[in-house]
């Protein structure tokens, strides 16, 4: 018995070593991929000794810049309350109403009127009160009306519900688009109209062993631990966003409650979705599909602000909007000046002659300018 016990007490003390080596080496699978417009196609997961993110993004954070907004507590967030989230996007504020509302009174009346029966007969119909019991077993009246009423109830549902549905899945024209994709165990995200592409880690805690050196802590700034991130999605608000959504190795979903967003990333086909938030802020998300050992460690972080913000965020990724600083193609309006000046204006909305905000509106310019996008991220 005795020699059991040194057994294990030896098996253990040689376990003990392994184990925190295993977990030291863990982070490496975590590093951001190198910085290059390509990261996208970052190493595969347990690809160890990937680079860190250079130190020199450290020191240039200064909270509440774009980018870096401060987040409000309560909003985007969880904060212990119950029920959804509040609603920032037209959908999500509809379907939020929808729930609170109508599906709300009709789910109590229903538990309400179920539990007054079932006490009303435990009561009156107990064997005491009623020794000699009914022996009807048909009751024509009652059986349609037990029929009938359940119908109504769910076709009143389904009405709102379905008009809910094709309000979420007609979206209006998107103004920016996104692609999200998932990997295990992070976000990359790519504006393909814009040239901006990054990947998004979550950021850990400064006492969190598993940190490297040349990851940044979070701080109550960047928002709530295990939500926070180093690289927010920047949005400009009151656009039309939408989001492309992919996997490049198993099944993950990009949720944002605020937004009443939840979409499955899948590889190999691409889901779409979109928002539009009138309310500048920092809103939080989680992947929401069970997609491998760190999949509760893949927050998503949502940053809205005003275009004029969004832009200059947009510059500092080292992108462009749409419509400045493109040069045009050969064969859109070539033999006009108004090219010369869709190349020179350096801003998205200084057009000034019609002709010229005609050019540089991204309505008839996208096919080309997402050809010369790919053409250069694709290097
Ligand atoms: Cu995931």
């Amino acid at each position: 018995m005795k020699l059991i016990g040194w057994a294990i007490a030896l098996a253990a003390a040689g376990l003990i070593p392994a184990a925190a080596q295993g977990q030291a080496a863990a982070p490496a699978q975590n590093a951001p991929a190198a910085a290059a417009p390509a990261a996208t196609a970052s190493p595969p997961a347990g690809t160890a000794q990937a680079p860190g993110k250079p130190d020199a993004a450290q020191p240039a954070i200064v909270p509440g810049s774009v980018g870096h907004a401060l987040p409000t507590a309560g909003i985007g967030e969880p904060d212990g309350r119950k029920g959804i989230q509040d609603q920032v996007s037209p959908i999500g504020q509809e379907a939020a109403a929808f729930h609170n509302g109508p599906l709300m009174i009709v789910a109590v009346a229903i538990c309400v009127l179920v539990l007054g029966l079932l006490i009303y007969v435990m009561i009156f119909f107990r064997r005491g009160a009623n020794p000699t019991p009914s022996r009807n077993s048909h009751n024509t009246l009652i059986e349609v009306i037990w029929t009938l009423v359940p119908v109504l109830i769910l076709v009143g549902i389904a009405i709102p519900s379905i008009r809910l549905l094709r309000h979420q899945y007609t979206p209006p024209p998107a103004e920016v688009t996104i692609k999200v994709t998932g990997h295990q165990w992070y976000w990359s995200y790519e504006y393909p109209d814009n040239g901006v592409s990054f990947d998004s880690y979550m950021l850990k805690e400064a006492k969190d062993p598993t940190r490297q050196a040349n990851q940044r802590a979070r701080t109550d700034a960047d928002g709530p631990p295990l939500l926070a991130v180093d690289e927010r999605i920047v949005i400009p608000q009151g656009k039309v966003v939408k989001f492309i959504i992919t996997a490049d190795d198993v099944i993950h979903s990009f949720a944002v409650p605020a937004f009443w967003i939840k979409q499955d990333a899948n590889p190999g086909q691409l889901h779409e979705t979109w928002v539009k938030v009138d309310r500048p802020g920092v809103y939080f998300g989680q992947c929401s599909e069970l997609c491998g050992a760190r999949h509760g460690f893949m927050p998503i972080a949502v940053e809205v602000t005003s275009p004029a913000k969004f832009a200059q965020w947009v510059a500092s990724k080292g992108g462009h909007m749409p419509g400045a600083n493109v040069p045009a193609a050969p064969n859109s309006t070539a033999a006009s000046p108004v090219s010369e000046s869709n190349v020179a204006a350096a801003a998205p909305a200084t057009a000034t002659s019609p002709a010229a905000a005609n050019a540089a509106s991204p309505a008839p310019a996208p096919n080309n300018q997402n050809v010369a996008n790919r053409a250069t991220q694709a290097k």
